[in-house]
């Protein structure tokens, strides 16, 4: 016996707003190119970096590890209008991993949540963008940074938009020492007794927590052996791909009856060499002589960043300061 809440009422609900090609996610990959993305998520790479070195502090690792993964969703993906991010509409996207907000602040500014100029402000007081994701951001849907909880709020806005027959898709970002903890499984049991399909949980799979590795902390593997066992669809895959990772989205849309796990491969600090795969970068932020090097691994001159950095609202005198040394 299938209860309402469970069986025929999201059925009704869900197949004439989800067809097999999303509106948006087919306007949307079609209106970007794959280099287009690429050069977008290089740049919010360099203004993330700039941020977290004006803060002196934040969580680079695991906001370049996931930059490929919201630059796929928010410029390809999302259905979303952030001149009107209180859209009853809206796709939900919840990063269940707060600390790593840097990632998110910046492709919320570079989509026009806010203005770029805030981003100068992260960390300090009296700003919006604290070190942890909390409401009243423009775009942000979840105070989040005690990691676990995200998960079981994405299943309670997902079964909300199937009560109030809304069309919205729910995505959720979970690290993966995250994974750790048993409040993702317990969230992960009950979306699939649910058959919350319309929820989509992605793992940035960098392999890397706090001070450790994690497995070094907590055997994960066979990551998708459990996520499967707990009735997920499951996609692994190259979280550095724009190919990879809209096709799994589009396939996540196609997902009926079951919420489907993205498990997305990627590298702590991806993009500048002495943060990749590096613990200490987790929560530690670079230097200046550090952001100068990193800016020139991501491939911009010292011109370039000064642009950016004018753009980000910095003094002259600090952006003279900053990029004298780079080339
Ligand atoms: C409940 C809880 N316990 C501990 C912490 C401290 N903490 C902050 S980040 C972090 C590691 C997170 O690792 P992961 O989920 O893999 O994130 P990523 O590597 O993607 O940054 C920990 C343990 C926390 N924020 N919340």
């Amino acid at each position: 016996m299938v209860s309402a809440a469970r069986g025929s009422k999201r059925a009704a609900v869900s197949a004439p707003h989800h067809p097999k090609v999303h509106p948006n996610g087919a306007a949307s990959s079609a209106t970007f190119s794959y280099q287009q993305l690429r050069e977008k998520a290089r740049a919010i790479r360099r203004d993330i970096l700039i941020s977290i070195t004006e803060a002196a502090s934040g969580h680079p690792g695991g906001s370049l590890s996931e930059t490929d993964i919201l630059v796929a969703l928010y410029y390809g993906v999302l259905r979303h209008d952030p001149q009107n991010p209180a859209w009853p509409d809206r796709d939900r996207f919840i990063l269940s991993k707060g600390h790593a907000c840097p990632g998110l602040y910046t492709v919320l500014a570079h989509r026009g949540y806010f203005p770029k100029a805030d981003l100068s402000t992260f960390r300090k007081l009296g700003s919006h963008l604290q070190g942890h994701a909390k409401i009243g951001t423009p775009g942000v849907e979840m105070s989040s940074g005690s990691l676990g909880q995200g998960l079981s709020f994405g299943i309670g806005v997902a079964l909300a938009g199937r009560l109030d027959k809304r069309p919205y898709r729910t995505y959720v970002l979970l690290g993966d020492g995250e994974c750790d903890e048993g409040q993702v499984w317990e969230a992960a049991m009950a979306a699939a007794h649910y058959k919350v399909d319309t929820l989509t949980a992605i793992v940035d799979r960098n392999g890397v927590q706090n001070d450790r590795h994690t497995d070094e902390v907590m055997q994960l593997e066979p990551l998708a052996a459990k996520w499967r066992a707990f009735g997920w669809r499951v996609l692994e895959i190259d979280g550095h791909s724009f190919p990879a990772l809209l096709r799994a989205y589009h396939q996540a849309q196609e997902t009926s009856g079951q919420p489907t796990a993205i498990i997305a491969r990627t590298v702590k600090g991806k993009g500048v060499s002495f943060m990749e795969g590096n613990p200490a970068f987790h929560g530690r932020a670079p230097t200046k002589e550090q952001l100068a090097q990193a800016m020139g691994e991501l491939g911009f001159s010292g011109a370039e960043v000064a642009a950016a950095m004018k753009e980000l609202g910095f003094p002259e005198a600090k952006i003279a300061e900053w990029t004298g040394p780079m080339k």
